[in-house]
């Protein structure tokens, strides 16, 4: 895993239906996001934050709320995070709402194509963020942006990268799912998607999901993730707009970061959706930072 990682804040909630992601950036930085990884001996460096247009707050248009703005933010994100893959830099997105990991993993997925590494995206969400402007129930692009990168979505979405579609639903493992609307979960069927949901989580226990999830993750894999903070039990995680109850517990989530940092894989990172609006005390962006301390490999484990 690389050691030097740059921070970029994306302020912005363009893409959700609840107004406040746009504070995430800040909010993880008062949490301590920065220190704690320096305590850990990462080379840190925050670039602060992006600029984009600001939220008219309107309401859909052929089923797409605020495009243009969505396509702006992403077309900056996009650059951001190349530049620093460019310069062998893990990059840690800030949200922002997720409909940034189109312009994050944008730039990841053209990187791995130049280095020859093959990809895998962990999508730690409470939704499977596939719908499209035919299916949706609310125009938001954060409930959108895994089908605009598999190639579905408006065209300035899908074809925002050097090839589309920007990646195959190959790559992609979600975990943590628990709400996907009706035509949603259609289409994710349709095209394969590998869906860890809650029941099979329960059933087979965190474990085993990541065990299924990081297979054949190996020294030639750039794995990415993506992690909306509403992945998380609400009673843990109160600051996000679309709670759903029946999330991992603290115990689950830390397991899920452990697995992914014993694999030394991850070169890529987005925290989303945080909304310090909903948050009590700046508890959840705190359980973000503990949370990503562990993705950078801080351990309970006393048996090793
Ligand atoms: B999030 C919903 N499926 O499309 C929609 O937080 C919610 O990035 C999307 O996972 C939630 O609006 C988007 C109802
Ligand atoms: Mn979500
Ligand atoms: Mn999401
Ligand atoms: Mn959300």
């Amino acid at each position: 895993m690389s050691k030097a990682v740059s921070l970029i804040g994306v302020p912005t909630d363009i893409g959700a239906g609840h107004r406040g992601a746009s504070m995430g950036p800040e909010a993880l930085r008062v949490a301590g996001l920065g220190e704690a990884l320096k305590a850990r001996g990462v080379d840190v460096l925050d670039r602060g934050n992006l600029a984009g247009p600001y939220n008219p707050w309107l309401p859909p248009t052929e089923g797409y709320r605020h495009l243009n703005e969505v396509v702006a933010w992403n077309v900056a994100l996009r650059d951001a995070v190349a530049a620093e893959l460019e310069g062998g830099r893990l990059p840690i997105v800030l949200g922002g709402d997720h409909c940034l990991a189109i312009g994050s993993i944008t730039a990841v997925a053209a990187h791995t194509r130049k280095t020859g590494r093959k990809l895998r995206i962990i999508w730690l969400d409470a939704h499977a963020d596939f719908n499209t402007s035919a299916i949706t129930p609310t125009g938001n692009v954060h409930g959108m942006p895994v089908s605009c990168l598999c190639g579905i979505g408006p065209a300035p979405l899908v074809e925002i990268g050097d090839r589309k579609p920007v990646i195959d639903p190959s790559v992609v493992r979600q975990i943590g799912i628990r709400s996907v609307d009706e035509g949603e979960r259609r289409l994710v069927h349709d095209v394969g998607l590998d869906i860890y949901d809650m029941r099979y989580i329960d059933e087979v226990g965190m474990r085993r999901v990541m065990e299924e999830a990081l297979e054949g993750v190996d020294a030639d894999t750039h794995l990415h993730v993506s992690f909306d903070v509403d992945f998380l039990d609400p009673s843990i995680a109160p600051g996000v707009g679309t709670t759903v109850k029946g999330g991992p517990t603290y115990r689950e989530a830390q397991l899920v970061m452990e697995m992914i940092a014993d694999t030394g894989r991850m070169a890529s990172l987005d925290i989303v959706e945080l909304n310090p609006a909903f948050d009590k005390r700046n508890q959840t962006a705190r359980l973000a930072v503990d949370l990503v301390e562990s993705l950078f490999g801080k351990s309970t484990l006393m048996r090793a």
